[in-house]
């Protein structure tokens, strides 16, 4: 019999395993000896609040979660109810974990201590449950960011003890809640997408190992802000339009930055008039961020040109002006 080459597999029949978050966090952390599953509990935490408050958005007008809720937070921005929604549902599902000593949150003031690490705390769990959610209203993509970090026992405060560099972070992600809901995540080896299948409640792998091109000509900014942009900032954007860029910016960061992990490009965030230090958070928007676009084999720094996640936070709520995506396009826009 001659030989017919690789044997394919019948037509229509899927040779690919079928894999779910919770298996993929159980397989990547029984490569550590002696782990012990906390963090995986962890997780289940996350992809648990994220179904709920997919669930929220997709009915945001029937369930009349829509508009203000009256109050306004730290940052002294008008609350949404479905930001505050979003941010009990994640306290209240990850509050349950055993190992999670400490959460922080966008629309909490100080960060909230659940136990101490002599009773088991190994984690802080920092997020920003519903960031671009001004953008509900037209039904754009929002999106959940979360970091999570080692917990030190002996540093005694809250603040202090999330006031960690980016480098330190264990894992981090977000959830897109778009025209599918994406989970997207990172352990420190990779970036791993996954899709809810709502009919069966499990976020299933998509794309493994996801890597981001290293250039593509699209920049993802608020243009209408140039005019108070850094110098630099306002040349870049100049030496763009000179060059065939295009421009794509939805005003929802995890979108925006969705869109730049899968296809390439820059997004940014500089100083501008109103933001002097840029609008984003370091600690649980730029950070977990960064964290992903290194890892998918993007570059992201800050206005000055450092590595976003050397800097040393001083408070949960810092901000941070920021840069980052495909190597060679958040290098352009340095060369400025
Ligand atoms: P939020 O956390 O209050 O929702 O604000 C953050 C959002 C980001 O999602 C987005 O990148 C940015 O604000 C858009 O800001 P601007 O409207 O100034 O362009
Ligand atoms: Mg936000």
């Amino acid at each position: 019999m001659p030989d017919s080459g690789p044997k394919q597999a019948p037509r229509g029949v899927v040779t690919d395993n079928l894999v779910s978050l919770q298996s993929f966090i159980l397989e990547e952390e029984a490569r550590y000896p002696g782990a012990t599953g906390e963090f995986s509990w962890i997780i289940s935490a996350v992809s648990l609040a994220a179904k709920i408050i997919a669930h929220k958005v997709r009915h945001v007008r029937l369930q009349e979660v829509l508009g203000e809720q009256g109050d306004v937070n730290v940052q002294g921005e008008e609350q949404l109810r479905m930001d505050v929604i979003a941010n009990e549902v994640i306290m209240r599902v990850l509050g349950g974990r055993s190992s999670i000593a400490v959460l922080g949150s966008e629309e909490d003031e100080e960060p909230t201590i659940l136990r101490r690490g002599r009773d088991g705390g190994k984690y802080c769990v920092l997020f920003d449950p519903l960031d671009g959610s001004s953008n509900l209203d037209t039904a754009v993509g929002v999106g959940t960011i979360f970091t999570i970090l080692r917990n030190d026992p002996s540093i005694p405060g809250a603040v202090e003890t999330v006031c960690q560099p980016g480098s330190k972070q264990v894992a981090a992600g977000y959830v897109l809640y778009g025209s599918s809901t994406i989970f997207v995540i990172t352990t420190g080896r990779g970036v791993h997408m996954f899709e809810l299948d709502a009919s069966i409640g499990s976020f299933m792998l998509v794309k493994r190992d996801m890597r981001m091109p290293a250039r593509k000509k699209v920049y993802s900014v608020n243009e209408a802000n140039a005019d108070g942009f850094p110098e630099p900032f306002r040349r870049y954007l100049s030496w763009a339009h000179a060059n065939g860029y295009s421009s794509r910016y939805i005003g929802s960061m995890v979108a925006d930055v969705h869109r730049t992990l899968v296809n390439g490009g820059v997004f940014l965030y500089p100083p501008t008039a109103k933001h002097p230090h840029g609008k984003l958070r370091l600690l649980y928007e730029a950070n977990p961020m960064s964290f992903l676009v290194e890892q998918a084999g993007g570059t992201s720094v800050t206005a000055d040109g450092r590595r976003t996640m050397d800097i040393v936070p001083r408070e949960l709520h810092e901000r941070v002006p920021l840069v980052m995506g495909s190597r060679d396009e958040v290098a352009a826009v340095l060369n400025a």
